[in-house]
């Protein structure tokens, strides 16, 4: 017995428990535990079947991440899973929760699994920059067909259990994991079922052999979703070894591409990215007892494009809306919007065909803010300026019933000024989605100076109920992302005047990793927004003034810092931008030089970064980690680059804030000058994550 894994005797049944808190991750103790377990009641005389079974919530989740880049201990899991696998009696997978990664290898070396009807399946690592280490990649195509297998692998989804019966991967649903598997294990002895170990079973192999394109296909899908990544190529790769290497030298070379990722940069990116998203969801300074208030009914006012998306976020995790418009027509035209977007989500095959219906049935669309009175949780989502947003605070005061949560999807403005205006400062807050906000998964959580502790956990807690990512931020113009993303913009318009043009530009970002560069990105959102409201503030910006005039809005009037042709939404270089650009120049008097892609990189990157350590010395974001799932989830950082705080400690502070410090000279712009934490880090050769670390054990 060891303190992780317990073995109990039901008769001739052993049942081995891991127990080992939160997700039964194969730390070295579980694996030790259930290999001596399992070794033991194969041993023993008494002993006829064995069911490995888990307490708590869920079944095995995994390798324990946290000892990835320690040195290995004994037993090494591939060791574990032979044991199990070479047993000479039955052994049981009884599977509640989820069966993930070495979870998964675990019990896929045992020689039967039954599982609980919402136990979920599955192989993530590729989402680590892994690939399954454990004989996942061998064994799994072996037990669903390597069609399913192959896609279960490459993309690392999980599977229910009503489709892992169907395709093999269990062999029973059952009720309850200990009690289901005992009941399972009785069956197969009275029926003396052969024990089948999916290392010698090639029954769904050989129909596929002949045909190779399952491999080339889901390659190419994990390259056209992925770019850039190791990962789902080492994925598609190894499982095509169950054709034509023997299974103990796939397990071999599996296992030396797994240390090989393990150790990479992506790996370990992808890995700071897991542990970051998780820690973002943890607010400082809220006392321990702070617990979310109930939130049944959700009222979302406004139904543009971002009321529209949070509504749809609702109704996808199945929370029943009340979208409020101030005319028909407005909200006519929002819920076609919507309706058509699930059409077409459900003719892609995103979602069943009954699911358009089903979602739009959840979504009330009525016109007065009068109907926010039984709402646990209103978000507003209106036009952004303060006029209109401290109209909407002083009704939903008037109409909303005590105790409701009040957020704002504001993506700039000053949440406390916005709660002021009200009587209930301590229920109001910022929840700031991102567009497309049914897609986008980052919800920053805007906490304002007397938002109460149980407010923000709600916030916390609901965001997650619609499977967003939240990330706590304090109130400034713009909070983290947008406020970073500020400093990468007026960097982007520089480099215009000093000699680069668009698709320059725009090119090094997407080459980074970035899905958009900034002026794709712009011509996307519409250019004609910013000019507006420079027109109204009195402010110049000559070159995008100047396409602007030209009726050149971006992707609306299909043309802007690119044209577009046919209707299609692909950016191409415009010559007559070149000769506005140099025009404009010309008329300022300014000389344009050759300007590299090292140098574009670094102006784009760099700043952000500057930006960034602004932002953490003044505690509006309270980890470098959180700034990073912001920019992972809202921006579409590529994740095998781990966040632009994490990359900036992975290149180093010292070059970064030398390379600023050049910058601000070279072009005279005092904002490149690095900031004063960036500054201090790197003259002591810090990094970010240790200022972190140090800071939070002080704390
Ligand atoms: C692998 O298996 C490699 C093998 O093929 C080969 C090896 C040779 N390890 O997410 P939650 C922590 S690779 C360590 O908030 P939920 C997590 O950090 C692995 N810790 O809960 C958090 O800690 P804290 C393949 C882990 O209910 C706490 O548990 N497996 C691990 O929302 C709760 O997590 C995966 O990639 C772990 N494996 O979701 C599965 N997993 O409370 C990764 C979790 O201190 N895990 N923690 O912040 C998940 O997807 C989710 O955690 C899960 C539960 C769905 C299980």
């Amino acid at each position: 017995m060891s303190e992780v894994v317990r073995v109990e005797r039901h008769d001739v049944i052993a049942i081995v428990t891991v127990d080992s808190p939160p997700v039964n991750a194969l730390s070295a103790a579980v694996r030790g535990g259930i290999y001596d377990a399992v070794r033991a009641a194969g041993a023993d005389p008494q002993v006829q079947a064995i069911v490995l079974t888990c307490a708590g919530r869920t079944f095995i989740a995994g390798a324990d991440i946290t000892e990835f880049g320690k040195p290995p201990k004994q037993p090494f899991l591939g060791e574990v899973i032979a044991a199990i696998e070479n047993c000479p009696k039955p052994v049981i997978a009884a599977i509640h929760g989820t069966a993930l990664g070495g979870g998964l290898e675990v019990a896929l070396g045992c020689h039967f699994r039954v599982a609980t009807k919402d136990a979920r399946l599955g192989l993530p690592e590729v989402k680590l920059g892994l690939i399954p280490g454990a004989g996942g990649t061998q064994r799994l195509p072996r037990a669903v067909g390597p069609e399913l297998g192959v896609k279960m692998v490459v993309t690392g989804d999980p599977i229910g259990a009503a489709e892992a019966l169907k395709h093999g991967l269990i062999e029973e649903v059952i009720e309850g994991p200990a009690s289901g598997g005992e009941a399972f294990a009785r069956k197969v002895l009275a029926e003396k079922r052969p024990v089948r170990r999916l290392r010698d079973d090639d029954s769904k192999i050989a129909a596929a052999r002949a045909d190779r394109s399952i491999f080339t296909n889901a390659a190419a899908a994990a390259n056209k979703r992925n770019r850039g990544l190791e990962a789902p190529l080492a994925c598609a790769e190894a499982v095509s070894w169950i054709f034509d290497v023997p299974f103990d030298e796939a397990l071999k070379r599996e296992r030396e591409t797994f240390l090989r990722l393990v150790a990479g940069d992506q790996s370990r990116a992808q890995r700071h990215a897991f542990f970051a998203e998780r820690e973002a969801a943890k607010i400082d300074g809220v006392p321990e007892g702070a617990r979310p208030r109930k939130v049944e009914r959700v009222a979302i006012i406004g139904a543009g494009t971002m009321g529209g998306g949070i509504a749809m976020s609702f109704a996808n995790a199945g929370i029943p809306v009340t979208l409020i418009e101030t005319g028909e027509e407005q909200l006519k035209r929002g819920l076609g919007i919507m309706q058509k977007n699930y059409e077409a989500t459900a003719a892609r095959g995103g979602i069943p065909a009954d699911a358009p219906a089903k979602r739009m049935a959840l979504i009330n669309g009525v016109v007065g803010l009068e109907h926010v009175k039984d709402a646990d949780l209103v978000i507003e989502a209106v036009f952004e300026t303060m006029e209109i947003k401290k109209e909407v605070f002083t009704k939903l005061d008037q109409y909303a019933k005590p105790g409701a949560v009040l957020a704002s999807n504001t993506s700039y403005l000053n949440i406390n000024d916005i709660a002021a205006i009200t009587r209930r400062p301590q229920d109001v807050l910022g929840m700031h989605f991102f567009s497309p906000a049914n897609v986008m998964k980052l919800c920053e959580i805007v906490r304002a100076a007397k938002t109460a502790p149980d407010v923000l956990v709600t916030a916390v807690a609901t965001a997650k109920r619609i499977a967003k990512v939240p990330a706590v931020v304090g109130v400034c113009d713009g909070f983290v992302g947008n406020r970073m993303l500020a400093a990468r913009s007026k960097q982007a318009e520089k480099l215009l005047f000093e000699g680069a043009l668009p698709q320059q530009v725009d090119a090094v970002v997407t080459k980074f990793g970035l899905p958009m560069g900034p002026f794709a990105m712009g011509d996307l959102a519409g250019l004609d927004i910013g000019w507006r409201s420079r027109k109204d503030r009195g402010i110049k910006s000559e070159i995008a003034d100047a396409l602007c005039e030209a009726g050149r809005f971006g992707q609306k009037t299909a043309k802007g810092y690119y044209k577009y042709e046919g209707g299609s939404r692909a950016p191409l270089p415009d010559p007559e931008v070149e000769k506005l650009i140099e025009e404009t120049c010309a008329r300022l008097g300014i000389q344009r030089r050759a300007i590299s892609d090292d140098e574009i990189l670094e102006r784009m990157v760099y700043p952000m970064i500057n930006e960034g350590a602004r932002i953490l010395a003044e505690k509006i974001a309270a980890r470098p980690g959180d700034i990073d799932v912001i920019w992972l989830y809202g921006y579409g950082w590529p994740v095998y680059r781990g966040g632009p705080m994490y990359y900036a400690d992975q290149v180093g502070l010292k070059h970064i804030a030398e390379r600023l410090a050049f910058h601000a000279k070279q072009t005279g712009d005092a904002s490149l000058e690095p900031a004063p934490l960036l500054k201090e880090l790197a003259e002591k050769g810090e990094t970010f994550a240790g200022w972190a670390k140090a800071a939070a054990q002080a704390a």
